[in-house]
């Protein structure tokens, strides 16, 4: 299966992965205090592909100190501009390594080459260069006090502080840099910690952030365990933000645990993104974004479009679509160029998808339409739509984060009842409509419980806030939003 573009570059990524790897700590690798490290696999094949360093509690303190020391030393005196400057260079150094990047997240977390070509690496690329122009836009403004001018007010937006990242494994890169950019824009410092599924490119990110000069202690990463290292930050008295992307479960736990301190928490979660095709949508495009949005790295996405809402009038001809969509996905490991859905990413997320299509079953829905999972060791999982599901399975509520897609039609043309149904969830993360009537897109975009709603398609952007309503988080990423939540704002009044 490994038939990549260029073997050369695959053997380096793999001799990468192989190397020890240490924590990244105050500028410095080292050791972790625990004095163990585990192993981290590809999802392609289930094979090792190296041992990465197990971060425990005292390593977390280590790096948060280091943080701090950053913060109160040279990163804060830094001019805005500087800061840009290195959000760049470390974008033109991503760049300059698209192939590597890709490949190592290939390796890791099982995704096609070709996504991780086209869309992780540019998205965190893009990411870094739109966080660093905001370095020296990030403002206050004048206040007019009540009364005669006998006061000047204004107000400053400074960094929150020492930021612990916590981020998942379905994006490893681009979620590390989602977090990474607009903190260190801010000027805030940071405590990354990936996924113990997919920490490669995280640690290729380091590299980077020393080779391109980043004063020590901004930028740390700690590897480990979420029990372990992530627990022990979110504890932690030193760090004033933890934004976390996850399950919505660990989310809940994060709230708890930074009450301790009243650390400043975003977070973005699960979802279970609604796809709604009206009557009059153009059915070709809608059954291949509907396709698209489920099946797009193996529905491990947490806007994935999880359930569709089709009128009865298109409801067979989209289904119909969509199966076909999904027996023609050529399933396989990420590094075959042929390969267009890859494996989920470990034998434990496709225990759990298979458990749900089983429940699905158990609870009377019907399989319409699978594709082929490929042979072998990887942790393949066959692309699913089901049909005849109600409300009140679970495949419907919960969220499966595979390649299942629960497919429902209305008959109604009412709004107010489609956009219910569509919001008859815990989960606020996405919505997407395909209509060709202006006016039903406006009102739906605007009755839709969610934080995107998408008409006839549309991607993620850096500078379009992305977070949930509802159970599906706190707060925004991205956008001004995403940035000016690394910030305290703090007003100044001066008696004149
Ligand atoms: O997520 P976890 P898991 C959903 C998706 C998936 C399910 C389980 O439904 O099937 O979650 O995945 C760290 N304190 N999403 O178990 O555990 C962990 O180390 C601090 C949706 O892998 O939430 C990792 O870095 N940190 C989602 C990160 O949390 C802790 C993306 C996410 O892992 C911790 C991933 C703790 N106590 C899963 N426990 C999305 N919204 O995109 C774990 N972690």
């Amino acid at each position: 299966p490994d038939i990549a573009k260029d073997q050369i570059a695959l053997e380096e990524a793999r001799r990468f992965a192989g190397r020890e790897h240490g924590l990244f700590i105050d500028g410095t690798w080292r050791e972790p205090r625990t004095g163990a490290g585990f192993d981290t696999f590809n999802p392609g094949d289930g094979s090792a592909l190296g041992q990465v360093a197990l971060g425990g509690e005292a390593d977390v303190d280590l790096a948060v100190r280091a943080a701090r020391a950053a913060l109160d030393g040279p990163w804060g005196e830094m001019k805005p501009s500087e800061r840009a400057r290195l959000l760049w260079r470390l974008a033109d150094a991503i760049e300059a390594r698209v192939e590597e990047f890709a490949l190592l997240e290939t390796l890791n977390n099982g995704k096609p080459l070709r996504d991780a070509r086209l869309f992780d690496v540019p998205h965190a690329v893009e990411t870094l260069r739109y966080n660093a122009g905001w370095t020296t836009k990030l403002g206050g403004e004048t206040v007019n006090l009540s009364g005669p001018g006998t006061w000047h007010a204004y107000t400053v937006r400074e960094p929150v502080g020492v930021v612990a990242a916590i981020v998942p494994w379905n994006a490893p890169l681009a979620m590390a840099v989602a977090k990474m950019a607009p903190a260190l824009a801010a000027g805030c410092t940071l405590v990354l910690k990936p996924a113990e599924q997919t920490p490669l490119t995280a640690i290729k990110l380091a590299h980077l952030v020393e080779e391109v000069g980043f004063p020590k202690g901004v930028f740390n990463l700690v590897t480990g365990v979420g029990e372990m290292a992530g627990a022990a930050l979110v504890a932690h008295p030193g760090v004033d933000k933890v934004t976390f992307t996850g399950s919505t479960e660990v989310g809940r736990l994060i709230i708890k645990a930074a009450t301790g301190t009243m650390k400043r928490v975003t977070l973005e979660l699960g979802g279970k993104t609604p796809v709604i095709v009206m009557p009059d949508a153009d059915i070709s495009r809608a059954i291949e974004g509907a396709a698209r949005s489920i099946f797009t790295n193996a529905g491990q996405i947490c806007n994935a479009g999880s359930r569709l809402f089709a009128h009865e009038s298109v409801f067979d001809a989209l289904v119909e679509g969509v199966c076909d969509f999904a027996s023609r996905l050529r399933v396989g490991p990420g590094l075959d160029p042929t390969t267009q859905m890859g494996p989920v990413v470990s034998a434990e997320q496709k225990a759990r998808v298979l458990s749900y299509i089983e429940a699905g079953l158990r609870d009377g829905a019907r399989i319409s339409g699978q594709g082929t999972a490929a042979d072998g060791p990887g942790y393949f999982v066959p692309p699913t739509v089901l049909t005849g599901t109600t409300p009140q399975m679970s495949v419907v509520r919960e969220e499966i984060f595979g390649p299942v897609l629960c497919a429902m039609s209305f008959s109604d043309g009412d709004l107010n009842a489609i956009a219910a149904q569509a919001n008859d969830t815990e989960y606020g993360l996405g919505a997407v409509v395909w209509t060709q009537n202006l006016s039903a897109a406006h009102r739906l975009a605007r009755k839709l419980k969610a934080g995107t709603v998408r008409v006839n398609g549309g991607g993620l952007d850096p500078a379009l806030p992305f977070g949930g309503f509802k159970q599906s988080g706190w707060g925004r990423e991205n956008g001004r939003e995403g940035i000016e939540a690394y910030t305290e704002v703090k007003s100044v009044a001066i008696a004149i």
